[in-house]
């Protein structure tokens, strides 16, 4: 194939753009809703930058009708967006609120006159307070209160979504969380990021159950994970175990056992310091091993790990920084090396061939099982020009690496599906508030009007045609 020649999808490819709840919604404390973990972290001095809350965010809530209206009028086909946990069943307990769903039964139902196709995630980081004033995740009753949920959402919405994801990014929630604590609810405690990561996967799978049991026969029922895409630093049998306990730490601690039904034996013995894992109990693996009608994957950058070199820094999160340790338990002695120089704004690297890796790695996995892309983007320091356009040629480049590596894999056989871009709006960026900017459309968060970047208009015609245009 010549270099410039365009590179078509297939036919029927679904292309869409994901946000969650809480990043986008607003309207924290209106129709019944209760605050989140994420309304009480946001609201602890220090943790999020500038103190920035999702009180108002894109003011979705009450802006959705225009906001579908510009995802029509851009074309997209598909619209991944989550469920507030606190929303629909305040408090994580008892009785679903009638308006928190009717919000929801609008949305589905504004998509689908527009001819967009929802996709749902019931578990976007948004657990109601009171269940981690309870315990949290690392209490195997959460697993039970979001069975519970997943029953509600279903019975309100399987009518009307065919596309059903349990959680988004189990790993975010147990070790962002629980682990390091960049994330809500900020806690730091080793042995809490296993229980959690275990509670995570069982809620998976009593869900799906659930799920099963309540959704019409032809809703598609998956869930997303954000796997490491983790690189030896050289071929040395020490690099090559620092990999090894990164990918059992954040891949197969949840891969395995919800696509295969067990825990890694090497991810038990690494961290056997911290745990006895009797947490899991018999029958648990089974009920996580739930039959899945796709995997999602969300995909950002690689990271390099290697053995230690001497340095006793910690790494704030995933291995961004050069030379860092790893704040994982089980992985103490591991650090990240940072070798690409091409860096998004969230100082994160840019290699689109990790895609294609991570898509091949699942798909000769599990081969049977359909993948989509349910997240990928880059945040960047947009800036709005005199004339009020957005032109962000650096999204236009990566959006365009990283589509051609999913077409590398399509072309090698990958049962790829679809695509949603991380995100259709500027929204509020967890740790680092309004500071990150994801979105293909421009958010001014002072009078939350939407301009579409260049990149929305990029994406837009490539979802007409179908095939990749050349860089502009
Ligand atoms: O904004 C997040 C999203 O909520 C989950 N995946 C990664 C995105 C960018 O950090």
């Amino acid at each position: 194939m010549t270099e410039n020649q365009p590179r078509t999808f297939p036919a029927d490819f679904l292309w869409g753009s994901a946000t969650a709840a809480y990043q986008i919604e607003g309207a924290a404390a209106e129709d019944g809703r209760t605050p989140s973990i994420w309304d009480t972290f946001s609201r602890t001095p220090g943790k999020v930058y500038e103190g920035h809350t999702g009180d108002v965010a894109c003011d979705h809530y009450h802006r959705w009708q225009d906001d579908l209206d510009l995802m029509a009028e851009l074309g997209l086909e598909a619209y991944r967006f989550s469920v507030s946990w606190p929303r629909v069943q305040p408090t994580g307990r008892g009785p679903a609120v009638q308006r928190g769903l009717d919000f929801y039964r609008a949305l589905t139902d504004g998509l689908l006159e527009r001819g967009i196709t929802p996709a749902l995630t019931l578990y976007h980081w948004d657990l109601p307070q009171e269940l981690e004033d309870a315990g949290g995740w690392p209490v195997r009753e959460t697993a039970e209160r979001f069975a519970e949920y997943a029953r509600i959402v279903g019975e309100a919405l399987g009518d009307r979504v065919k596309m059903w994801t349990t959680l988004n990014e189990p790993f975010c929630s147990a070790f962002l969380g629980y682990g390091s604590g960049v994330h809500a609810p900020g806690r730091t405690e080793p042995e809490s990021v296993l229980k959690a990561a275990h509670h995570l996967n069982l809620a998976h799978g009593l869900a799906t159950q659930v799920l099963r049991e309540v959704l019409p026969r032809d809703a598609a029922i998956g869930i997303t994970l954000n796997p490491a895409v983790v690189r030896p630093h050289t071929d040395s049998p020490e690099d090559r175990d620092a990999a090894r306990r990164i990918d059992a730490l954040q891949t197969r601690i949840f891969s395995d056992p919800v696509l295969h039904g067990a825990y890694p034996a090497d991810l038990r013995q690494d961290t056997a310091a911290v745990s006895d894992w009797s947490f899991v109990r018999d029958g648990d693996e089974a009920a996580i091993h739930q039959p899945l009608d796709f995997l999602g994957i969300n995909y950002y950058n690689p990271v390099v790990a290697s053995a230690p070199s001497g340095s006793d820094v910690v790494a704030r999160n995933d291995g961004h920084g050069s030379g860092e340790h790893s704040p994982w338990v089980g992985s103490e002695q591991v650090e990240f090396q940072m070798l690409t120089a091409e860096r998004t704004d969230m100082g994160w690297p840019i290699d689109a061939s990790g895609l294609t890796d991570v898509l091949l790695r699942f798909s000769r996995e599990v081969p049977q099982l359909p993948l989509y892309i349910t997240e990928n983007g880059a945040a960047f320091d947009d800036k709005m020009d005199g004339s009020g356009a957005v032109h962000d040629p650096n999204r236009v480049a990566y959006l365009r690496d990283h589509l051609s590596a999913a077409l590398d894999a399509l072309e090698q056989g990958v049962d790829l599906r679809g695509y949603f871009l991380w995100s259709l709006l500027d929204n509020f960026e967890w740790a680092y508030g309004y500071s990150k900017r994801f979105g293909v459309v421009h958010v001014d968060f002072e009078t939350l009007k939407r301009t579409p970047k260049s990149s929305a208009r990029w994406y837009s015609e490539l979802v007409r045609s179908g095939s990749l245009p050349d860089r502009d």
